[in-house]
């Protein structure tokens, strides 16, 4: 059996990635790889490997000599912290890409998943029900990275055949490890606040609208999309995924109606500019028709979820 890997394995998505990958197809068939020196505690079942995705000669000869058939590249520095070191987020988020699509080409892999974002978008881009194909302008460094990753998907599937698949997911809402230093992650230390009964102040004005998904349905969408037949996948850049879209006062609402001593505040920093150049809600017909794609959860539903499995004390961790 051929096997996978998740590289960036010990971040948001990764944790729960190489869970779910782990129960579909066998925990020694799926390696979590991550700069960090040791495995997560979560991750412990399976095989642990440290890389640094920039270390290009390490990365090609571990996955040539281990026989690695499907890479899961989701390594980079977010909207918020790539603002302030631009260099290395450019970096970070264009070199790792390179080498694994350039593995593939090469032969050596036959399918990777890299996640694009809605940070692709920008403030010239409709903010309402995004469209797929659109006005893309993005002003931060981060989306600039995405978008350029994007195209550089496409031309390698184009010139190459390469088996590369992405979504741009929305800001992602999950408790089972902390968020990595974006703009969307008020959504989910706002959890942590309540739970601990303390005030919560948000770095976003109230009536920010950003896109939003709970980590099970990302999760979802991911393999489904990996899983889909290669003719289904007509899209080679990036899906846009749609899910629930709120402002950080519908989520306090929503919060209030389960604890309603929360209270919330707010101090918006240098991340409202970045949220303020991203879309409201995203249109995701294409993923749809294309790869039966549908979100579960609404905002109740994920307020509920989260107000019962959010520990504070993984805060300690960070
Ligand atoms: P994260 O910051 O939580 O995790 C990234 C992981 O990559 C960390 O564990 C970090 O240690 C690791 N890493 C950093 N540099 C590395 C290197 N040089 N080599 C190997 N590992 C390295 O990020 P995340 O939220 O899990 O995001 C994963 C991917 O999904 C990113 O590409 C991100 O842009 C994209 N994405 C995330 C969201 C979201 O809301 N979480 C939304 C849109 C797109
Ligand atoms: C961020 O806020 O940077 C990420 C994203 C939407 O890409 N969560």
């Amino acid at each position: 059996m051929s096997k996978i890997i998740v590289i960036g394995a010990a971040g948001q998505i990764g944790t729960e990635l190489v869970l779910a990958l782990r129960k579909l197809n066998g925990e020694h068939r799926v390696v979590a790889a991550d700069l960090k020196d040791s495995c997560p505690p979560l991750l412990a079942g399976g095989a642990y490997v440290k890389m640094d995705i920039l270390d290009r000669d390490f990365v090609r000869e571990y996955i040539i000599k281990n026989e690695i058939k499907e890479v899961y590249l989701l390594a980079a520095l977010l909207s918020a912290t790539a603002e302030k070191n631009p260099d290395f987020a450019w970096k970070l988020n264009m070199e790792g890409l390179f080498t694994v699509l350039d593995l593939a080409k090469e032969g050596y892999i036959s399918k990777i998943f890299w996640p694009s974002s809605i940070a692709v978008f920008g403030p010239t881009t409709p903010m309402d029900n995004t469209p797929q194909h659109t006005i893309m302008e993005p002003s931060t460094v981060y989306g600039i990275s995405k978008q350029a990753g994007e195209r550089w998907c496409e031309y390698y599937f184009n010139k190459f055949n390469v088996d590369v698949r992405s979504i741009r997911y929305p800001g992602l809402i999950s408790y089972k490890s902390l968020p990595g230093g974006g703009t969307t992650d008020y959504a989910v230390d706002i959890f942590y606040k309540a739970k601990a009964g303390e005030k919560f102040t948000c770095f976003l004005k109230e009536d920010t609208a950003l896109p939003m998904m709970f980590m099970d349905d990302a999760i979802n969408a991911t393999i489904q999309l990996m899983e889909a037949p290669a003719e289904n996948i007509k899209i080679r850049s990036a899906y846009n995924l749609g899910g629930i879209s709120f402002t950080p006062k519908t989520i306090s609402k929503a919060i209030q109606k389960e604890i309603p001593s929360f209270e919330i505040d707010y101090q918006p920093d240098f991340r409202q500019a970045i949220a303020d150049s991203w879309p409201n809600s995203i249109d995701d017909t294409n993923a749809k028709k294309e790869w039966g794609w549908n979100h579960k959860f609404d905002l109740e539903a994920m307020v509920k979820v989260m107000l019962e499995n959010v520990k504070v004390e993984l805060l300690e961790t960070k």
